[in-house]
């Protein structure tokens, strides 16, 4: 069993590999869904100084306990669910509910309400279906914004949703007319929700 910590540093290393670089890593992702065996995550692993030790149930228990459920393990494959810089994984599109929520900071308001959401250094704009996962997002870059998204206003301007698995959607950019201020600060939702039409 693996302790907390070094949970989160096991669960760093294979978002590195699956989602960012797998080729420093000497990894080939599926161009299409963004998986390779589990073995091959394993190896690589293993071969980072001082993770020799890592068995594969260590890799399944980072894969059970992942706060955000980050990955999914299916058929000895592993992928990481969402969150790619890498190579543009592929999703069916979906139909998401008519509301999601974006979580970010107050500093990037200005910018996102100007320009609308783009995915700056990851494949696509993050949503989510429930404001925890929203909150966990933003709460990592300063001062707390959570943003309340209109997807039936997207769709009407041609948005697609794809559905990552775990209440998570993606999109390729989201506009601004389409993005509403609902909680500047954990817990405090405004009461004159913010427009920027
Ligand atoms: C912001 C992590 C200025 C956007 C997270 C965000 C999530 C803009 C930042 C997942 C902008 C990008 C994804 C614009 C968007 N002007 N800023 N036009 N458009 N932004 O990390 O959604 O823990 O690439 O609001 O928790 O924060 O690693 O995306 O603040 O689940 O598993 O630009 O990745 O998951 O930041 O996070 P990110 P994200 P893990």
């Amino acid at each position: 069993m693996l302790n907390q910590t070094m949970e989160k540093n096991l669960s760093k290393w294979m978002s590195k590999m699956l989602r960012h670089t797998p080729e420093e890593y000497g990894i080939v992702l599926d161009p299409e869904d963004g998986s390779c065996p589990v073995s091959l995550l394993l190896e690589a692993v293993q071969n980072q100084p001082n993770w020799s030790w890592v068995k594969r149930e260590d890799i399944e228990q980072v894969v059970r306990n992942s706060d955000k459920q980050r990955f999914e393990i299916a058929h000895d494959r592993i992928k990481a669910r969402y969150g790619h810089s890498h190579d543009k994984i592929q999703y069916s599109p979906g139909e998401p509910p008519a509301v999601l929520y974006h979580g970010t900071n107050k500093k990037a308001l200005p910018s996102i309400l100007k320009e609308g959401l783009s995915p700056m250094n990851r494949q696509y704009v993050h949503l989510s279906e429930g404001t925890h996962f929203a909150t966990l997002a933003g709460s990592r870059r300063g001062e707390l914004v959570i943003l309340k998204v209109d997807t039936i206003e997207a769709k009407q301007l041609g948005v697609t949703f794809y559905y990552a698995g775990n209440e998570v959607w993606l999109a390729d950019g989201m506009p601004s007319s389409c993005c509403t201020v609902w909680i500047s600060q954990e817990g405090e939702q405004s009461n004159h929700e913010q427009s920027n039409h």
